[in-house]
């Protein structure tokens, strides 16, 4: 604002502050609870420093950070990430009128346990990185003088779930921070981090519902209380539909535990994702006498009952529902897990925008502004805690695991949009693979067993309302130990056509279960591809991290789920490209199976979900977002046929290129698919359909740089032909926005290979940043060859050496590099000319280390030929380049 002209505004807003102060004046004013956050002005130290914990240590040259904080954005460049220990520390000086109140310390995560101390002296410990811990600090505080809140956080805990797994588990203090002051009576506050009040829905159904309201009453004073206890009950559009009201009597220092039940609701509106009605719950605790306010607090409740049925799949409110999901982790590059709340309710916003309706929040328990936009945007949910890979005999292990699921379970609990809560991953992944011989695999899997069921137990004392459920990956060992039959639905991440097998391998297995084990719901937990935008193929594969093949597989994966009854739905992996630390593939430390670029920038793919989930608005969305620099092979004048593909949920599309019409389809599968002459530089597409009667389109500009198949003068002008040898993917690098085509066999007055077959690897390749043309060779190659005119060029010659054995992560799931050890050493002539007697890439950068040699030669014939000799290991060759200089 402007100064000066402020002047009324001023006035106004001098107005409200003095209207304000009269009111906090009022006897009650300061009596019901105070909440806020404290998440500015921290100091960081990513080390360890017991001395921190003392009141009187200096801080003053440690970090200032404010939270929500990470300290692993290291993360995103090594595999090696920080895991140690952190501490933070705040001053907190308190505000007068708090005096006398009980003071409540909630941290909302803190990754992986967290130990608090207040002027020095300790006030309790965590152990979980995904939930919330509420401490009363009142007893510690002072109102003289400003109070030093010290906290130390480990991330390396192998004692707390995760321990393993394909996510990175960031330390830090990553969510808010809160103090809450509340008068002697109030709610149970510190109950496993929630805020200790539980509303159920006894009875529901079109005709009538109930809510039953759950909780507890401390009473802090050294004197019996006696008090009123209210719920009030308002409709979604604001009305008060009923009030109940009880009086209690507290003894000094008891806590009184509560069970109401309103009366019948007739006609409830019911929660549905399409009609996210929200009840309203005001739970208020009073003084008899006084009248005072002592504790409200206020919930949602929504009305919806379900079942998963092993034949006809889920039911919502009685009718057949499709569960239409996503899986979603919590992270964003580069800023790491340290999201705000605003952040978390995009995401959401994001989903409910592609039509999903269900969200598999994996693999650990999210942010309460995550949940709260479930509830409001309506998203059914399922929420789990982090027990991955394999269940160690690590002491603690067990207990930590119950109360990280308890504490799920108490602070999401009133959020109608939670149907099932998980609580083990692919447990038998690593497990099997540790565990060799059966004298070794038998205790790990009764130990599981005995964790699972345990688990269950608890899950089903905590809530037995919502259904329990565990991911599988795809292996009939979950159906032979017994695991299979522990919980109430089963979830199954499958990825035939990824890591192994092919695409119909998907609905084979599901059909193989549904037949076999014909009393298991089933969901499809995961399902998914990596895709890098960089990478596009005309003839895609697993693993060639095209974009193409991940709208392939995803393409087969969706109609199978939408059209399979049994299958209660699907959820896809994942929202996001996520942070893995470990990872290496084409975009080292991320798993890049997000229909979302990490930054949320969709992929393509998202909007074939959308074609796919959204009928109520037309969706007609040229599928070439990921493909603007576009590239090909061009015989002589004529154009390039490419492929362009088109999303939508119209019935028909036309295309156009530079305004001249190439066809109109009828969509299958929501996909149109053109093959369009590219020519121009710049060509411009555009798709045009109607929707209801109204014309639709969309439209977008591509760029366009075609490399000639035959190389006479004109053409090598201001050419730089780039070939990703031994791969069949078109590569632009996004550093330079050059593109190297995909290979192609040598043929008389062109240019091509000579020899050899392709090979590959999903280990990162060092020194470069343009991996994917590294990552992919031809073995054995003899020669390269361009036919080209006299003149003097520059070659250059790209090579990593990747035959060397690398241990295979866990997560690839057995699609190891299986690579043979050796040391290449060979020869290169150019037109006869030796240019190298003995190149050994290995040694000269070393293995899986990128490698780059230009030569300058003169060609005086009518081709330039550049010749492989063996001379140890074999020949191969990663990439090439040719530039005509004169
Ligand atoms: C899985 C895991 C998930 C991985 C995913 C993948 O099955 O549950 O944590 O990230 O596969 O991408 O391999
Ligand atoms: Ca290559």
């Amino acid at each position: 604002m402007k100064k000066g002209k402020n002047t009324s505004l001023q006035k106004i807003s001098r107005w409200i502050m003095a209207a304000s102060l009269s009111l906090l004046s009022l006897p009650s004013a300061y009596a019901q609870r105070e909440m806020q956050t404290i998440n500015d002005s921290w100091k960081f130290l990513k080390a360890e420093c017991p001395a921190a914990a003392d009141s009187a240590f200096d801080d003053s040259r440690w970090t200032d950070i404010h939270l929500p904080h990470t300290w692993n954005t290291d993360a995103y460049t090594e595999k090696d990430y920080y895991r140690g220990t952190g501490w933070y520390r705040r001053r907190i000086t308190l505000p007068a009128h708090w005096q006398g109140k009980q003071i409540f310390l909630r941290l909302d995560a803190a990754s992986k346990a967290a130990t608090l101390y207040i002027n020095g002296q300790k006030i309790g410990e965590h152990a979980g990185g995904y939930t919330a811990c509420t401490f009363n600090i009142t007893p510690y505080l002072s109102y003289d003088s400003p109070n030093v809140l010290s906290i130390r956080v480990d991330n390396a805990r192998m004692d707390i779930p995760p321990i393993s797994g394909d996510f990175t588990f960031f330390g830090g203090i990553y969510r808010d921070v809160w103090l809450t002051a509340v008068p002697d009576q109030h709610f149970h506050l510190t109950n496993h981090g929630s805020d200790g009040i539980f509303i159920s829905t006894p009875q529901v159904s079109e005709e009538q519902a109930t809510l039953a309201i759950r909780g507890e009453i401390k009473n802090e004073a050294h004197e019996k209380a006696s008090l009123e206890l209210t719920h009030a009950i308002y409709h979604p559009d604001g009305t008060l539909l009923q009030t109940l009201k009880k009086n209690i009597q507290l003894k000094a220092g008891e806590t009184y535990a509560f069970l109401n039940e309103t009366a019948p609701i007739l006609h409830p509106k019911l929660w549905t994702p399409e009609t996210p009605c929200l009840y309203r719950v005001e739970t208020t605790l009073r003084d008899r006498k006084t009248r005072v306010l002592l504790d409200r607090s206020n919930h949602h409740a929504g009305f919806r009952w379900f079942r998963f049925d092993p034949d006809k799949g889920f039911f919502l409110n009685g009718q057949p529902y499709k569960l239409r999901g996503i899986c979603r982790h919590q992270d964003q590059k580069p800023i790491g897990v340290a999201l705000t709340d605003e952040m978390h309710r995009r995401d959401m916003e994001l989903m409910k925008e592609m039509g999903a309706n269900f969200i598999r929040i994996s693999h650990y328990p999210q942010d309460d502004a995550l949940l709260e936009m479930c509830d409001k945007l309506g998203m059914l949910a399922w929420e789990e805690i982090p027990i991955i890979d394999i269940v160690p005999d690590t002491p603690g292990y067990s207990d930590n695991c119950e109360r990280n699921l308890c504490e799920m379970i108490r602070q999401h609990y009133n959020h109608p949009s939670i149907i099932i809560w998980g609580y083990m991953n692919e447990i038998l992944l690593v497990t099997q693979r540790r565990y060799k011989t059966e004298a070794e695999l038998k205790p790990a899997i009764e130990r599981t067993l005995a964790l699972a069921q345990r688990l269950e137990r608890v899950l089903k004392e905590e809530d037995p309302t919502r259904v329990s459920t565990m991911a599988f990956h795809g292996s009939n060992s979950y159906n032979e130990t017994g695991l299979s039959q522990i919980t109430d639905i089963v979830g199954w991440n499958l990825y035939q056509g990824w890591y192994g097998g092919g695409f119909t391998g998907f609905e084979r297995f599901l059909a193989e279960q549904h037949r076999d084990y014909p009393t298991h719901p089933m969901i499809v937990s995961e399902y998914g591809a990596g895709s890098d935008k960089r990478l596009h193929s005309l003839a895609p594969r697993a693993f060639d991290f095209s974009i193409e093949y991940q709208q392939m597989y995803l393409e087969h994966y969706l109609p199978v789920m939408e059209e399979t009854p049994y299958v209660c739905g699907g959820t896809h992996w994942n929202f996001i490209d996520f942070s893995s630390a470990l990872r290496d593939e084409s975009m080292p430390r991320i798993n890049n199976k997000g229909m979302m670029y990490a930054d949320r920038t969709p992929k393509d793919v998202y909007y074939y979900y959308k074609a796919a989930w959204r009928s109520d608005i037309p969706v007609l969305h040229i599928a070439s977002r990921d493909w603007t620099h576009r590239s090909g092979v061009r015989h002589g004048d004529a154009p390039v046929m490419l492929p362009v593909k088109v999303y939508s949920n119209l019935p028909e599309v036309e295309l156009f290129i530079d305004g001249k019409p190439i066809g109109k389809q009828k969509t299958t599968n929501y996909t149109a698919c053109f093959e369009v002459p590219f020519s121009g530089k710049e060509p411009f597409l555009s798709a045009h359909g109607t929707y209801q009667g109204k014309p639709v389109s969309d439209g977008l500009k591509v760029r366009f740089s075609p490399v000639p198949a035959q190389l006479d003068a004109s053409r090598l002008e201001g050419l730089e032909l780039a070939v990703n040898v031994g791969s069949q993917c078109f590569f632009t690098s996004d550093e330079s926005l050059l593109t190297w085509v995909p290979d192609q066999p040598y043929t008389s007055g062109s240019w091509g290979y000579i020899g050899g077959k392709e090979a590959g690897t999903q280990t990162e390749i060092g020194h470069t940043a343009d991996g994917p043309l590294f990552q992919t060779l031809r073995n054995g190659i003899e020669a390269y060859r361009f036919d080209v005119p006299q003149g003097i060029y520059e070659v250059e010659l790209i090579f990593a050496d990747i035959f060397r054995q690398q241990s295979s992560a866990a997560y690839l799931l057995g699609r190891g590099n299986g690579q043979e050890n050796r040391e290449n050493t060979f020869g290169i002539r150019i037109n006869g000319q030796t240019v190298e007697d003995a190149l050994a890439p290995c040694k000269e950068s070393g293995y899986f280390q990128a490698l780059r040699k230009k030569y300058i030669v003169e060609n005086e014939t009518d081709h330039l030929e550049i010749k492989f000799q063996a001379l140890g290991g074999s020949c191969f060759l990663n990439g090439i380049k040719l530039r005509k200089v004169y």
